[in-house]
């Protein structure tokens, strides 16, 4: 059950599908309490209670325990500490054995979620500008109350099959040559690879839709060239549009009006990338439209999938901001030079970029009217993704494109995916994508993964070996990584071979976990789950931080140390563990309930299942494009006949239909009998 409670003038954040009309009764459950133009709600937290949402956020998947704030934010140095990323997703839900309640704040504006910061028994939301749709949603069980969520918000986006290949990424990349060498080099040693990102060094000058003439002097036959080799390239897209008269989109865009202004009436700029730039007004409608038309030459060009990037908007500086840091400067000049004027000679310096100041100085203009950015800024990730896609849909309504984008709020979800932002080489981000990952898939985000590897910092082998261990499961697989880092590209390393292999298993799971990804899409449905979804009565599983649920039937407990020889893993119920190597060298074990002290070499992770239900393998690859997804081998702990559904589909149509694409795998119960591990099959299946 869903309802709607509304508060002062919300606007249409496109988050909502379903429109449902206000409650006329006040909210239930929660405190209100007015703070100026805000609204906050408190609630009182049972001791027992766990809560979870918040999408795009640090720390446990448990939120408990810390304060977030909602406020898309460019935070390349992120740590346990930060409150804002990325992405604002709103959605949170309170479980105890009391209470299942699930609450979402449809508020384009800032708004802060002290979850038992300041009070450790207390949850305070607190909405800034008090312009908002609150929807209350009440459910008997985590998975109904998840789907009743993207019921109300719409069905996640859906990529086309080669973006579960693996893709290989790094800013840098800078001509045609040295892309076709990175690609010479995983076929070479036959490391699997779909798709190589190009990131802003394909520009001319970082300038959005351009290409750089001498480094990729036919972007066309260029494209032509890796696909053959079944290789699909990835450019990246910046919000910002540089203000430079004779470029085509900027003379289009300024012509069209369609740049967001200061409240003079003059087109607002601040410096990004491509130095001085003007910003799509992308929540306007004839802007957007304007704007998914600008990527047709890429388009037409063979381009098939883009991530979008800066797009919180990320301000490099602009010339209010600079001028007043020179100010400050002078200022403190004509002072001593003691350690609290360095201070302030720091924070005059240091509130250049990303300043409140200049997105308190932008205006939008949804219809007609102007509205600060400041009280919509979290929309404009989302609707810049919006852009693209419409413009995708426009250019070729019958297939599936890829697009991921850096910064989105929930709505984008119905529209392309997100990666996890700026991470680190550091061991504790690959815990922190693991605990994203689930409330991610909750706010509608299932397509998404981390930069595999570690964005910023330098990697070690053990390291993005481990990373690589949870890509083979994150529905995006990216090894990518920052200028200026040590190259991270798997075949630079002297254990390349393991890291092979290790990117082999997701080419033989491949139609797999394709069919689990589909199935949850299409049913509305959750493809990483926390282990409360399913075991919601047994305590251990619900504050599991380090173990999330795959699809139907799997569980992933990924090394998450360094020079770990193993780990633990707790078990709600008996599962088999397959311990992979490589596609075609694994252990079967089957586990009892409770815990287990794992072993796990370096090379070695574990995929967990529950009993009766078949993981399906096939021969492996080095493209998804060349997998033979109807000659797969069954893998099942099994005592009686069990039975599967595949789901198989042409990978581009956009609205491909579940049952049809679903294909029958029965096993029957005597294939487990006389096996070589007791109790479990391993069975031939053709299609
Ligand atoms: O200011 O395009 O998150 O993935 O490599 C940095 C360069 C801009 C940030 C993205 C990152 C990308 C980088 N971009």
């Amino acid at each position: 059950m869903i309802k709607k409670y509304s508060f002062g003038r919300p606007m249409d954040t496109d988050a909502v599908v379903q429109s449902l009309p206000p409650e006329s009764e006040p909210l239930p459950y929660f405190t209100l309490t007015r703070t100026g133009q805000g609204v906050s709600l408190s609630l009182a937290l049972s001791p027992d209670e766990v809560l979870f949402g918040l999408g795009e956020s640090v720390r446990g998947i448990n939120k408990r325990g810390f304060r977030y704030r909602s406020w898309n934010s460019d935070v390349f140095n992120h740590t346990e500490s930060t409150e804002s990323l990325y992405a604002s997703h709103n959605f949170l839900v309170f479980f105890s054995p009391e209470r299942l309640l699930g609450l979402f704040l449809d508020d384009p504006g800032p708004v802060t979620w002290d979850l038992g910061y300041t009070r450790s028994d207390t949850a305070v939301i607190t909405s800034e500008f008090g312009d908002l749709d609150i929807y209350l949603l009440e459910e008997d069980s985590l998975p109904a109350l998840a789907r009743a969520f993207r019921r109300l918000t719409g069905r996640s986006y859906l990529p086309p099959r080669w973006a579960f290949g693996y893709i290989q990424s790094r800013w840098g990349y800078a001509s045609e040559q040295e892309v076709r060498a990175v690609v010479r080099e995983h076929r070479a040693r036959h490391i699997p690879l779909d798709a190589v990102c190009l990131d802003i060094d394909y520009m001319v000058d970082f300038k959005n839709f351009t290409w750089k003439p001498d480094a990729f002097p036919d972007l066309k036959a260029f494209s032509r060239d890796m696909k053959a080799e079944h290789i699909r390239l990835v450019p990246i897209i910046d919000a910002g549009i540089r203000t430079e008269e004779g470029y085509a989109p900027y003379d289009s865009g300024k012509a069209g009006g369609y740049f967001c202004r200061k409240e003079d009436g003059s087109d607002f700029t601040a410096a990004v990338w491509p130095g001085m730039c003007a910003f799509p007004d992308f929540l306007r409608d004839d802007a957007r439209a304007w704007f998914g038309d600008l990527y047709r030459p890429l388009l037409d060009a063979g381009i098939e999938g883009f991530w979008n990037d800066m797009n919180e908007p990320a301000l490099f500086y602009t010339d209010g901001t600079v001028s007043k840091a020179f100010r400050r400067a002078e200022e403190l000049q004509k002072g001593s030079v003691d350690y609290e004027a360095m201070w302030f000679l720091k924070d005059a310096f240091n509130s250049i970029a990303n300043n409140m100041d200049d997105y308190r100085s932008i205006y939008h203009f949804p219809d007609g009217k102007p509205v600060r950015h400041d009280r919509v800024h979290n929309l404009y990730g989302a609707f810049m993704t919006r852009a693209s896609a419409e413009g995708f849909r426009r250019y070729d309504p019958d297939r599936r494109f890829l697009l991921f984008s850096r910064s989105s709020f929930i709505g984008a979800h119905r529209n392309g995916g997100v990666w996890q932002g700026d991470n680190f080489s550091w061991w504790s981000h690959l815990k922190m994508a693991l605990q994203m990952l689930p409330n991610l898939n909750l706010c509608g985000f299932l397509y998404t993964g981390c930069d595999l590897g570690g964005f910023g910092c330098n990697v070690t082998e053990d390291l993005l070996e481990r990373f690589l261990q949870l890509g083979v499961f994150t529905p995006l697989m990216r090894n990518h990584s920052a200028l200026h880092t040590r190259d991270q590209e798997i075949y630079r390393f002297s254990t390349w071979e393991i890291m092979r292999d290790t990117v082999s298993v997701r080419y033989a799971l491949l139609p797999f976990l394709y069919s689990e990804f589909m199935k949850a899409a299409l049913m509305d449905g959750m493809y990483f789950r926390p282990l409360a979804f399913d075991y919601p009565e047994d305590p251990r599983a619900v504050r599991t931080e380090d173990q999330l649920m795959l699809g139907e039937c799997c569980m992933i407990a990924p090394v998450l140390e360094q020079n770990a020889s193993g780990r633990y893993v707790y078990l709600p119920e008996d599962m088999l563990m397959i311990r992979f190597r490589s596609a075609a060298d694994y252990d079967l074990v089957p586990l009892g309930r409770g815990d287990h002290r794992i072993d796990l070499k370096l090379n070695e992770f574990p995929l967990f299942v529950k009993k009766n239900h078949p993981v399906l393998l096939c021969a492996g690859g080095e493209s998804s494009a060349l997998l033979d997804d109807r000659r797969l081998t069954a893998v099942c702990r099994m005592d009686r006949d069990v039975a599967y559904d595949l789901y198989r589909d042409d990978g581009i149509s956009p609205s491909p239909d579940l049952e049809k694409s679903l294909s029958r795998v029965s096993i029957s119960a005597d294939a487990a009998s006389g096996s070589a591990v007791p109790g479990v099959a391993i069975s031939e299946v053709l299609l």
